[in-house]
């Protein structure tokens, strides 16, 4: 799905802003096909999660439907062109109305979706209206459960409980636009660069003329000089000797995309590849054909006051920090993390496990130990199937181009030990197999239940990517027991699968920034820097480690509960982005070790 760009056959409109907010409760009767007049508005920032924005609890565990309005303009000039409305994303479920029409509506809250609103759209005033619903349960990804709480005295209580441990920020999360194009245009562009400078590309056209037009390509290179040129909807040319694109050096190009007839040229488009290769090769992920490791983080996209929602000034600083601390890599645990970022990373050059949001796929375990329900159920109770496979055709369709997605995820922890997880991700696997060009690795990624003997799913992966936390969910403060336990268990991994690379996904430590023990004790400053070294003796003694992942990044929100204090804390930065002491101790690593350098 291209990303709205202004070209000179496009324009482009932003409709971020402050929009007309009201939580729904369940004795409102709001029909936005009847009337757009609902008693207290309040102002919402768009984009932004509208959980902290007021105060209440109850305004930020509200439980159900939403409503976000506001008004925009057509001109004439907009209206003599094809009028798409775009959303970035909306979590969970969007139901979208134009002047009391309804377009339609998207499940899912963290790919983007659009609507042909041509016929729809008048010149002049225009009302949008999107209902929102946070629900999370056993079809949506994330999953989660709706419970009934009842107290003696009391009416009942719903309660929507998440199988995940991180908070569920909803509503309109990222960018909403407006563009244009002709009325014959460019509805889709896939382009990869090879090695040997090899460029293929196919081009989807739409609209009334799209039989009898004509496309042309031309690759470009950083400085805007013409590479190369090719004709038609689908070719190979080769772009004969180029920059690959590389952490060292990410050196991107661009395919300029022209659809014309005998006139002239309807629909004009450009979009960013790389030249770059990814394999798995003797226990390695490769990279243009050379082993890689990876150094970095399992990551959240969130910070306080706005939650989830899309935030240049954190992009930018979060990569910022992440190449002060030597990483080199992230994975966007546990959902596709914007289309802005991804950007970024192709520019800076960042390499990313791009993770679908399926996260709480399992009814007897969840990382806080306190929200799970019933054991060996998942595969018969979950029904998420169906969803999960359109969430993977849409992050394909949205990151395929992307040189900075190095491999797919397609969940963070399922019940990947129970009966009927095999047949569960099979299909789903294949799916990533059959529809990304590039045939990216694919992984599951699992956790201390599902053991090297229990796993029924390693094989279907190309790399094992294994979140633990042996020295704090269990072995507690005695990190040579840890140590002893990780190193039997990845032999094990190993020994199971020969061939395939490993990796930890996760492993960390909650520590309150500040806390200092001289004996290193649980959620010190100190513990966490020992449990870093800890894991790190053990990768360095392993050949067959191909990366590093800790958890996390970045303190961050969590549903209220007595495993988390004020959210989750094992973050090597603050929620506010600053240096915990372990920060020290990994940049030390990351850039000594293996650059033997220090910025
Ligand atoms: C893992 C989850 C992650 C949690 C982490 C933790 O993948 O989302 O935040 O544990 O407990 O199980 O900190």
């Amino acid at each position: 799905m291209l990303y709205p760009k202004m070209t000179k056959s496009r324009m482009v409109f932003q409709l971020n802003g402050i929009w007309d907010f009201k939580l729904l409760k369940e004795e409102d009767s709001f029909n936005p096909l009847e009337s757009s007049a609902l008693e207290g508005w309040m102002a919402m920032p768009v984009p932004s999660s509208y959980n902290d924005i007021y105060q209440g609890r109850e305004f930020a565990d509200h439980v159900g439907d939403m409503v976000y309005q506001r008004t925009f303009a057509v001109t004439e000039t907009m209206k003599a062109h094809r009028l798409v409305l775009r959303f970035g994303s909306v979590a969970h479920v969007a139901q979208v109305y134009l002047n009391g029409k309804k377009l339609g509506s998207h499940k899912g809250g963290f790919l983007p979706f659009s609507f042909d609103i041509t016929n729809e759209a008048v010149a002049g005033e225009n009302v949008l209206t999107v209902v929102v619903s946070n629900i999370v349960d056993n079809t949506t990804l994330p999953c989660g459960r709706l419970v009934k709480e009842e107290f003696p005295g009391l009416p009942s209580r719903l309660r929507n409980l998440p199988n995940f441990d991180f908070y569920n920020y909803t509503g309109i999360l990222r960018p909403v636009w407006l563009y244009t194009t002709p009325d014959t245009y460019i509805k889709d562009i896939t382009v990869m660069g090879k090695m040997d400078g090899q460029v293929f590309w196919e081009v989807a056209v739409s609209g009334q003329a799209a039989d009898c037009s004509q496309v042309s390509v031309e690759v470009l290179d950083k400085a805007g000089k013409t590479v190369c040129c090719g004709e038609g909807k689908k070719g190979v040319i080769n772009a004969g000797k180029i920059n690959l694109w590389s952490p060292e050096n990410p050196y991107l190009y661009s395919l300029n995309v022209k659809v014309r007839d005998e006139q002239g040229i309807f629909d004009e488009y450009t979009e960013t590849f790389g030249f770059r290769e990814i394999g798995v090769k003797n226990c390695r992920l490769t990279l243009n054909g050379d082993p890689i490791y990876l150094k970095g983080f399992g990551k959240h996209e969130e910070c306080p006051v706005h939650g989830r929602a899309t935030d240049l000034s954190y992009i930018v600083k979060d990569l910022g920090l992440l190449k002060w601390i030597g990483a080199n890599s992230f994975r966007t645990s546990h959902y596709p993390n914007s289309e802005e970022m991804m950007q970024m990373c192709d520019r800076e050059g960042i390499l990313v496990i791009d993770e679908t949001p399926a996260v709480g796929l399992h009814t007897g375990f969840t990382a806080t130990g306190l929200l799970g329900g019933v054991p060996n159920g998942t595969w018969k109770t979950m029904e998420t199937a169906e969803h999960h496979q359109d969430v993977i055709r849409d992050m394909i369709q949205r990151d395929k181009n992307h040189p900075c997605v190095i491999a797919w995820s397609a969940a963070n922890e399922p019940a990947s030990e129970e009966e009927g997880a095999k047949e569960y991700f099979e299909p789903l696997v294949e799916q990533f197999k059959t529809q990304d060009l590039q045939h990216r690795p694919v992984t599951i990624v699992t956790y201390e239940g599902s053991s090297p003997k229990a796993c029924k799913v390693a094989e279907l992966c190309d790399f094992l990517v294994l979140n633990r936390y042996r020295g704090w969910y269990d072995t507690e403060g005695n990190l040579e027991g840890a140590k002893a336990k990780l190193k039997d268990e990845l032999e094990r991994f190993h020994k199971r699968c020969p061939n395939k690379p490993i990796m930890l996904g996760e492993y960390g430590a909650d520590t309150i920034a500040g806390i200092h023990d001289i004996n290193g004790r649980l959620f010190s400053e100190e513990y966490q820097v020992q449990f870093m070294e800890a894991y790190s003796q053990v990768f360095d003694s392993l050949s067959y480690i191909t990366g590093e992942h800790v958890w996390v990044f970045a303190d961050f929100a969590t549903a209220e509960n007595i495993k988390r204090v004020e959210g989750n804390k094992k973050g090597i930065f603050t929620r506010d982005r600053q240096p915990k002491m372990a920060a020290y101790y990994l940049r030390r690593r990351w850039k000594e070790k293996f650059h033997g350098q220090m910025d």
